[in-house]
């Protein structure tokens, strides 16, 4: 898939170009980049089908940037990139990997601090150089040194709705030799944790050393960094380590177990085994005389152990072994319809239309359609006229659908003194209302919280969406009150979302567990901007399993019928 890459370089042109003070052409770049990473279908099938017309028929693309893509498609360049790229200092590219720090500031602080590197940026930080330039103070010296160490952290780690689908590839192309017998992926990426360092990989086989010589062959390897006869560890293209062990069939569940993890619930595992009179190890389950007992499923490890079957979301050790009993865990196909989506009427790529009969496709049995509110200005923000319009438009779409419901809703944002950017006569006007906070992230706890909580107050608002803001590896979140805030949620009967986007899961594991305990409503949105992100619902659902939440604790499990039960203003 070329794809990826080809947008990481329309947007690097685009802060390049922004750096140089060029007009327009950033946007048009970046414009064209979301659309190409949001393609379903790799740039080189769509030009190798219909040549440059294909290509000037994906969003933002016209003669221009069509040229480029076929000139990146038959040589792997683009030559204004490069060209650019000579123009700017070296490192300069990497500081503007630091959110926080756009192209803007970049350049600024290149001209009068001549900082060009990370490091430089550090530095100036930690002497406090920068307080004293305009536009620059405490807070900004604060903020910037937070964005530095996230980014730091974030060069190892990888977003799971990244890694996932490479992982599922390399699986399944594994799978399709004749010496495999079994083949998954284990480690961080099986208990689906929302960023992986590597992608753990185990294969049972006879013949080990086919196995590793054809997965060092794959195309997505870049290089390989150890070859053995049972293990090999590889670079991937995408920047990743993969690893692949190769072990016996008997040994398969033992394996699996082990280098699923995590360590600690290993650990635990393990220290219950030696009470038992037994030895675990990633060979098996044996007898204190060396006696193999069992080691072909997780299961019977499980069992033999006197424990219930743990799902791998759950094995982070906070207390899924001593509990007396486990959740019986909200899963894929319990969902019936995705409360949080965008199309082109704010800054959606696809249609109603489109969306709502790709959603009919996966099972559901309604949507909801959720653009925008006016202050959104940079997202296209609907604002009171467009939104009816757009009402009467789904009103007329839905008279085309059988057994499915399109909802009207808009995404609204609270405005910094907690109050919505719509008046209450539209928003009674609306079958669903989601609000959230899209600004003031330097917001101190209280004042957040005041905000949110006045919102939510308001008895027209049915959820609160991507609750603490956070963008993993670039941003974290604005300070909330959760005490407060689920107290506010269970008395208004506001649902909380878990946001599925790759890089907001948000809520996280840990605060989905306490909104669990403290009995809140949840719903799993994929805040979707094109089709194929409402994909996305996979990795929010695993969040909510890794969460502890049941089918009941998910409100968009619920059928078509049953939602004005919970929902206000939802007739059926
Ligand atoms: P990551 O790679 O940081 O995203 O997280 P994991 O959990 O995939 O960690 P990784 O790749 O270092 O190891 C994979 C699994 O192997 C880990 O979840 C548990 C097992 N493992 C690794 N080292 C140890 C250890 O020292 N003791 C035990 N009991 N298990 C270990
Ligand atoms: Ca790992
Ligand atoms: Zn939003």
């Amino acid at each position: 898939m070329k794809n990826p890459e080809l947008a990481r370089i329309f947007y690097e042109i685009a802060d390049i170009l922004e750096m140089q003070n060029v007009q327009w052409k950033p946007q048009a770049y970046r414009k064209a980049a979301r659309a190409i990473e949001a393609l379903s279908e790799d740039v080189e099938a769509i030009y190798r089908r219909g040549g440059i017309k294909a290509l000037e028929d994906i969003r933002g693309v016209g003669e221009g940037l069509g040229k480029k893509i076929i000139e990146f498609i038959e040589t792997g360049k683009v030559n204004a990139y490069e060209k650019l790229q000579k123009q700017i200092p070296k490192g300069i590219d990497e500081l503007m990997q630091v959110m926080g720090i756009g192209p803007k500031k970049v350049t600024f602080l290149y001209k009068k601090l001549g900082i060009k590197s990370v490091k430089a940026l550090e530095n100036a930080v930690k002497k406090h150089r920068l307080k004293n330039l305009s536009g620059f103070g405490e807070k900004t010296e604060e903020n910037i040194l937070k964005s530095l160490q996230l980014y730091k952290a974030g060069g190892e780690r990888q977003l799971l709705g990244l890694t996932l689908p490479l992982a599922e590839e390399i699986v399944s192309r594994l799978k399709r030799l004749k010496e495999v017998n079994n083949v998954n992926y284990a480690g961080s990426l099986r208990r689906m944790n929302e960023t992986v360092r590597d992608i753990d990989i185990l294969a049972t086989s006879s013949r080990p050393e086919k196995v590793i010589d054809a997965f060092t062959r794959l195309p997505e390897v870049q290089r390989v960094i150890s070859k053995g006869t049972t293990r090999s560890t590889v670079i991937l293209k995408a920047g990743i380590q993969a690893d692949l062990r190769v072990v016996d069939d008997k040994s398969y569940g033992a394996a699996m177990q082990y280098f699923t993890g995590s360590k600690d619930h290993n650990i635990k595992l393990r220290q219950i085994a030696i009470k038992k009179g037994y030895k675990l190890s990633e060979y098996g389950l044996f007898k204190r005389t060396g006696q193999f007992v069992t080691g072909k499923t997780e299961e019977e490890i499980y069992k033999k152990l006197n424990l219930p079957y743990i799902e791998p979301e759950l094995r982070e050790n906070r207390g899924e072994i001593e509990t007396k009993v486990l959740p019986k865990l909200v899963q894929l196909k319990d969902i019936k319809g995705d409360f949080h989506i965008h199309t082109t009427w704010s800054d959606g790529e696809d249609e109603i239309e489109e969306i709502a009969k790709a959603a009919q496709k996966l099972g559901y049995e309604y949507i909801a359609i959720t653009d925008h509110s006016k202050s959104m200005a940079i997202a296209n923000g609907l604002d009171e006229k467009r939104l009816l319009k757009q009402m009467a438009e789904i009103k007329k779409l839905n008279s085309r659908f059988r057994n499915f419901r399109i909802l009207a809703g808009a995404e609204v944002d609270i405005k910094a003194d907690g109050s919505l950017d719509f008046p209450n006569e539209m928003l009674k006007k609306l079958d669903i209302v989601v609000a959230s906070v899209h600004s003031g992230f330097k917001s101190t706890k209280e004042e957040m919280t005041k905000r949110v909580l006045k919102a939510i107050s308001n008895p027209l608002v049915d959820i609160f969406a991507h609750p603490t803001g956070r963008l993993i590896n670039k941003r974290p979140g604005y300070e909330l009150d959760f005490k407060q805030l689920f107290k506010a949620a269970r008395e208004n009967k506001v649902c909380i979302e878990i946001n599925s986007q790759p890089e907001r899961l948000d809520l996280n594991d840990i605060n989905i567990k306490s909104a669990v305990d403290s009995k809140i409503k949840l719903t799993i949105g994929t805040d979707t901007h094109s089709i194929n992100q409402l994909g996305f619902m996979e990795l929010g659902v695993a969040q909510a399993r890794r969460g502890w939440a049941e089918k009941k604790d998910i409100l968009n499990t619920l059928s078509l019928k049953e939602l004005p039960k919970h929902f206000r203003k939802i007739k059926v």
